[in-house]
């Protein structure tokens, strides 16, 4: 199974930060776990399960248009040499686009999982030859330095509507700082679910074969690993649903009885039915997605939607 386009904004970390982020959350009136620790080598493998799922429309519908939009790009682009992707991952939707535009000539990919990037790196030049590839391991939701900077023109790649998974404020946050990072003259490539019907949106988070579930549940599994917990997965629904007042699907986990978790020293009680919530997929029409992009000092060159209006890829200019 190919691997999907990691949204690793931040993964595995055995440092203090997980311990303190976690105590954080489970501390708050209402209990929440930041997304990014979804993705454990477990949590990877079950979002690349979520990628090849039929209900599961981001992924395939993106991937459909990027060729088209790789072909496109070549005529729009002009003194970028630099590709820089954000979450780089396995580097599969970055093919696509490196396969129409000869002009680049250095890859910058940019993932916390260092082993896992420079695999695909090394597999990728395989591919192209005459490619220059510099993985960066760092974690993308921060302020990256990248090599010649202002020099040497870049077109930032930031695929899959990971986008969606910071707030709107957070989502302003990272563009702005992605602006800062690429450099004069950038130009950003970024992929946004849109708002649709919400039963779409639903299935897409509830898959019949419950690997969403499976997903969602994992992160107490990794919690349990990192930071000394004794979650019983089993004891925790998986619920997901699309808020339309908030323009997105929230994921949750419900316990299903009345339980107090211990995480190290600490000990967090929960009732019968308490939530922890544990992702926000923001979906935005391509307008008010133009407008979040404006706040952060990017304005849009053009947009490409697919037939059905499931997803919108969007072509930005610093
Ligand atoms: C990575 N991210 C864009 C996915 C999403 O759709 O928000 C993560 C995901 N959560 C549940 N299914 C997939």
């Amino acid at each position: 199974m190919p691997a999907a386009q990691s949204a690793r904004a931040s993964a595995t970390k055995t440092d203090d930060t997980l311990l303190r982020e976690v105590v954080e959350g489970l501390s708050q009136v209402h209990k929440q776990l930041p997304s990014k620790y979804f993705y454990d080598s477990a949590g990877s493998r079950y979002f690349d399960e979520i990628c090849q799922l039929e209900e599961y429309y981001p992924y395939r519908t993106e991937l459909a248009m990027l060729p088209g939009i790789a072909d496109d790009l070549s005529h729009l682009i002009r003194d970028q040499r630099d590709v820089v992707e954000f979450g780089a991952g396995s580097l599969v939707k970055i093919r696509l686009l490196l396969q129409h535009l000869p002009q680049i000539k250095r890859l910058l990919p940019i993932d916390i999982a260092g082993d896992h990037l420079r695999e695909a790196a090394a597999e990728l030049r395989r591919e192209f030859e005459h490619l220059e590839i510099v993985p960066i391991v760092a974690d993308f939701t921060r302020q990256v330095e990248l090599p010649d900077r202002n020099k040497v023109k870049k077109l930032g790649f930031f695929p899959g509507s990971t986008i969606g998974n910071f707030t709107p404020l957070q989502a302003v946050a990272f563009l702005d700082r992605a602006r800062r990072s690429l450099g004069a003259g950038a130009l950003l490539l970024i992929g946004v679910d849109t708002k649709k019907a919400p039963e779409i949106l639903h299935r897409a988070y509830n898959d019949k074969l419950g690997v969403t579930a499976k997903f969602n549940r994992n992160i107490l599994t990794h919690i349990n690993r990192e930071a000394g917990g004794d979650f019983d997965e089993d004891k925790f629904d998986h619920y997901a649903f699309y808020n339309p007042t908030q323009g997105r699907i929230e994921m949750h986990l419900i316990s299903r009885e009345q339980q107090v978790v211990t995480v190290e020293d600490y000990q967090f009680a929960f009732s019968k039915g308490e939530n922890i919530h544990t992702e926000n997929s923001h979906k935005y029409t391509p307008e008010e997605f133009l407008t979040l992009a404006a706040e952060a000092g990017w304005r849009g060159v053009r947009k490409w939607l697919d037939d059905e209006e499931l997803f919108c890829v969007h072509l930005l200019q610093a």
